[in-house]
């Protein structure tokens, strides 16, 4: 397992990548799911580039966090914005799974706050944008060790109708995951991690997954 940004990377020719807000806990996730050493809870904001680990031909990819942070200027944060969004485009053939990661418990806030001021969330309209290029997205929704268990479905439902998802959330199953990084639970995602491996004809990555 190796961590590059180099020659290797344009040979990669199946890349998932781990789009979402700083903190949110991509980079937990990534650990989690393929056992790779990224740096967590590393300060937010002083990356622009992403991340790269490799796995046999499969790239994963930790975009640097978007949206608000501390000490960030905003134009720094429209400068992320813009990056995310050009590497995506430049590589959207060969990433074939997006994953949305977001703070499920603070999710809604986050929204309704943006929502006052008459704007798209950046977390919407990313969902939005990796979904029009055409990249099978799923949406983690971490951090829910954080929710009581009977206001979890509440709560799902919510984050599904926040992006345009009809409640229940049961019926977007294939698409959210309720994960928990911190916690190790993160079956759900993995789960459809590999139905999607699996539809590519690439049950070889199981082991990896
Ligand atoms: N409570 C809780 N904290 C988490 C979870 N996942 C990550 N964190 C914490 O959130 C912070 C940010 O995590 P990190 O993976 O660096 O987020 P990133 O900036 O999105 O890559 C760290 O302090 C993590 O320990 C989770 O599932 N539950
Ligand atoms: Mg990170």
């Amino acid at each position: 397992m190796e961590t590059s940004n180099t020659e290797a990377e344009r040979n990669m020719n199946f890349e998932t990548i781990f789009v979402g807000r700083s903190n949110v806990g991509k980079s937990s996730l990534i650990r989690e799911l393929f056992g790779v050493k990224v740096k967590v809870g590393k300060r937010p904001g002083v990356t622009l580039r992403p991340t790269h680990s490799q796995i046999s031909d499969l790239l994963i990819t930790d975009m640097p966090g978007f949206g608000f942070m501390s000490g960030v200027k905003d134009r720094k944060q429209d400068i992320v914005k813009d990056k995310i969004v050009h590497y995506i485009e430049d590589n959207a053939k060969r990433i074939k799974v997006g994953i949305l990661v977001i703070d499920g418990p603070s999710f809604p806030e986050i929204v309704y706050r943006w929502d006052s001021r008459e704007q798209i969330p950046i977390d919407v309209e990313m969902f939005y944008f990796l979904r029009e290029v055409g990249i099978d997205t799923l949406i983690a929704a971490n951090k829910m060790d954080k929710v009581k268990e009977n206001e979890c479905d509440p709560l799902l439902d919510e984050i599904a109708a926040l992006l345009g998802l009809a409640p229940p959330w049961e019926k977007w199953k294939h698409l959210i995951a309720p994960v928990s990084a911190k916690k190790g639970y993160i079956k759900t995602l993995k789960v459809l991690l590999r139905d999607r491996l699996h539809e590519m004809k690439r049950d070889d990555l199981f082991k990896y997954v």
